[in-house]
């Protein structure tokens, strides 16, 4: 951490109460959660506006989170657009197990794809609630976290000059490869987790082979189907962790797919060009605290859950409410405890997810280490979501994140 840095091209520093470092998810729900409340925020992104609007990722969100967006008025095209699933399916011994959670506890899951959140977020931040947002920016830097007049400096795209921007407070929402986190790499307390495995991520451009999310649990890995929209479907297939997307050519991917989500009585996969292949080195990350003096850290740039839960987006809009609130609460009522206590709250159910994402994983991917005794717990775990109420019930609020607390 350094000094607020005079460079002698600056303009003079810029004021905001609050600087958000990037504009994902994290990012634009909290600065939309301070612009309705009337306090002024800075977004910084290195992206383009373009760029950020358009990259897929997630596209499964909790019943209440749709409703903590719902309250802050956030959810109006996601209400409108999204699809509701009540079911997924399991695919495992030769068979088909509909799971159908809605019957079960009439929660919802809500299917959006991340790209359509964002730019809702950044429509409604930017154009609606005239927050203030510089896309394209280079080389951020936090200074003074310690201090009670922290700073962010940029270099500005268009005069290539370094900007100083002093504020109260800095929200560090720049996901898994920012610079906010790196700033505390000292102080912070940084658990890991990898599980050795890798996903291939996939985009087809073909309308969904089932109206539902599918597991296929396989003995030569995990497959799985999810549902983007009515064009586009998102599909994973478990590979050696580091893999490379090249050794993946359409018909190998197409071939494995209607393997491992082969099923008696199943509807043949609905096969299309693939228009995304990446490999996800499946690990997870977990930082203590989330704040460190005046920088507060949401989303992915605090903890990341690989996507196999679908837990990522979900944690990041769940801090960034809590996050939103409590500096409203300080800055305009002075009220400390919401970001006294924003740290520890939200570690709680961070932790709660990560270890639902762990069990989930032997779920999944049990079957197909090769060890048959992990082979033959996993089914077992497999076999008692359909045997035992109890059992269906408590998979059914972890995985729809309706736990009253954590
Ligand atoms: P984000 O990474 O979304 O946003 C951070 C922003 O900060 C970005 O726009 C970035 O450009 C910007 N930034 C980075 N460095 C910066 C800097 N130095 N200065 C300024 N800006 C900077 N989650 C699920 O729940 N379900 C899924 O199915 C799922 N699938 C995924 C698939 C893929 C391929 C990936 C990569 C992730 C997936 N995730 C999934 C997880 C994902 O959704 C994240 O959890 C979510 O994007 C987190 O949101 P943010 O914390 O806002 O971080």
């Amino acid at each position: 951490m350094t000094e607020t840095p005079a460079s002698p091209n600056s303009l003079a520093p810029q004021r905001f109460p609050v600087v958000v470092v990037g504009a994902g998810p994290a990012g634009l729900t909290v600065g939309c959660v301070l612009r309705a409340a009337g306090v002024d925020c800075l977004v910084l992104e290195t992206g383009t506006r373009k760029f950020v609007e358009q990259r897929p990722r997630a596209g499964v969100i909790e019943e209440p989170v749709v409703r903590g967006l719902e309250r802050r008025g956030l959810a109006g095209n996601l209400l409108e657009r999204a699809r509701r699933d009540t079911a997924c399916e399991f695919r495992f011994d030769g068979g088909r197990h509909p799971f159908d959670y809605h019957e079960l506890t009439g929660g919802h899951h809500w299917v959006y794809p991340q790209q359509f959140l964002v730019t809702d977020l950044v429509r409604e931040y930017a154009d609606v609630r005239g927050g203030a947002v510089r896309f394209g920016v280079r080389d951020v830097r936090v200074h003074g976290l310690d201090g009670d007049r922290p700073s962010v400096s940029y270099v500005c795209p268009e005069s290539g000059r370094r900007e100083v921007v002093v504020c109260d407070f800095v929200a560090g929402c720049d996901g898994a490869r920012g610079v906010t986190r790196a700033a505390v790499a000292g102080r912070a307390g940084v658990a890991r987790h990898d599980y050795g495995i890798g996903w291939l991520a996939l985009l087809a451009q073909a309308p969904p082979s089932a109206d539902r999310v599918l597991f296929g649990c396989h003995p030569d890995g995990f497959a799985g189907q999810m549902p983007r929209s009515p064009e586009v479907t998102r599909y994973y297939l478990q590979c050696p962790p580091g893999d490379a997307p090249e050794n993946w050519p359409h018909e190998r991917v197409w071939a494995e797919l209607r393997r491992r989500l082969g099923a008696a009585g199943a509807e043949p996969l609905t096969e299309g060009p693939l228009i995304e292949k990446r490999v996800l080195d499946m690990h997870d990350y977990v930082t203590e605290p989330m704040t460190f003096g005046r920088l507060c850290l949401a989303g992915d740039a605090a903890h990341l859950v690989a996507p196999i839960a679908a837990k990522g987006l979900n944690l990041a809009l769940h801090d960034a409410f809590a996050l939103g609130d409590a500096l409203v609460a300080l800055l305009l009522r002075g009220d400390e405890a919401g970001l006294a206590g924003y740290s520890q709250a939200r570690l709680r159910q961070v932790w709660d997810y990560q270890e639902f994402s762990q069990w989930l994983s032997e779920l999944y991917h049990g079957g197909a280490t090769g060890d048959p005794f992990r082979a033959g717990t996993a089914l077992a775990r497999l076999r008692r979501l359909f045997s035992s109420p109890a059992a269906a019930a408590a998979f059914a609020e972890r995985y729809l994140g309706t736990a009253a607390r954590y």
